[in-house]
């Protein structure tokens, strides 16, 4: 990367509010994520800096869901800046200015333009009952703006348990027949599950995909190097767990962070994401840590299998 280039991108993010320390600050926190060892943040930087330089072009889509997704690394400047800083979002209706045909305009020119090279991330589930009919965008139904757009992708992220297993829109009753990415196109994307999905595996993984990395999935067609491990295996309320004592040593990080939350009903035994080190919000926190149990929020169906949340007891 030349000098210059280099440059920009730092005055760029300079200028987001994130200093140059910040940004190694999330190279490493991304390094950690993507189970590398602590001596590829240099590496991991530069990758970053060269991505900047081609900014692959994302055509972003919405189906049913809360927004949630795009929020999570939109409110994170740090995080969220960085991204924008490397990819180029050709589309995305909550921050692009454009709207009614001219927002339509804009996506048939983007797919056009980048046919076969463009990133299609989807946000939301799809409904597939009566042709379609229970969600739509411009007189088109979520099926067939799905039908016609991701076949053109070189690559489909599906982003948030909505878009990768249906998630809120298909729980039951499901009428309207919604379904996930993969399910309702009969094809295997990757799946950043998650409500909503952690912005740095997001970043993650369009790193490993530039960098024509293998990124092995899981059955559910998750990324391994975030969905790995169960929330329960990297929570740092863990040792109270094992111990079964429900007491940390006095003065640890544990103890500062309080008990188990087992027995409160917290899922993350059963779930599988990497929240306790990539945590949400520039890193600052992750439900468990806040203070509430893991909902299970990337498993398949968790509004169905995982609830009710709270009972009275
Ligand atoms: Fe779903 Fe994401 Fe939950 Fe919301 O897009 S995963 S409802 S956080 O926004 O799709
Ligand atoms: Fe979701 Fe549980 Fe993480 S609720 S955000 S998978 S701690």
């Amino acid at each position: 990367m030349k000098t210059d280039q280099k440059k920009e991108f730092y005055d760029k993010l300079e200028k987001k509010g994130v200093s140059r320390r910040d940004f190694l600050k999330y190279c490493t926190a991304l390094t950690v994520t993507m189970g590398l060892s602590h001596s590829c943040v240099g590496q991991i930087a530069e990758r970053i800096e060269k991505l900047a330089v081609q900014r692959p072009p994302v055509v972003w889509l919405h189906f049913s869901e809360c927004t949630g997704c795009s929020e999570a690394f939109l409110r994170t400047p740090d995080v969220g800046g960085i991204i924008l800083e490397t990819i180029s979002v050709e589309y995305h209706e909550t921050i692009m200015a454009a709207s009614g045909h001219q927002a339509e305009k804009s996506l048939h020119d983007a797919v056009e333009k980048y046919k076969g090279k463009f990133v299609c991330v989807v946000e939301g589930a799809i409904a597939t009952s009566y042709n379609g009919s229970y969600g739509k965008v411009a007189g088109r139904t979520f099926l067939e703006i799905a039908r016609d757009i991701v076949p053109k992708a070189a690559a489909t992220i599906a982003m948030g348990t909505c878009a990768a297993y249906g998630g809120l829109a298909a729980a039951a009753p499901n009428p309207g027949g919604y379904k996930g990415v993969g399910d309702a196109l009969g094809i295997q994307p990757i799946n950043l599950s998650g409500c909503p999905t952690n912005p740095l595996n997001l970043l993650g993984v369009i790193l490993k995909y530039l960098n024509k990395e293998a990124i092995e999935l899981d059955d559910y067609g998750r990324p391994l190097f975030a969905y790995g491990e169960t929330v329960h295996d990297t929570c740092p309320r863990l040792k109270h767990y094992e111990e079964g004592n429900f007491v940390g040593e006095f003065g640890s990080r544990e103890a500062e962070l309080g008990y188990c939350l087992y027995e409160m009903g917290c899922k993350g035994t059963e779930t599988y994401n990497n929240c306790p080190t990539a945590k949400f919000n520039d890193a600052t926190s992750f439900p468990i840590q806040a203070g509430h149990p893991c909902i299970g929020c990337s498993e398949p169906n968790f509004w169905d299998s995982m609830t009710p949340f709270y009972e009275e007891s």
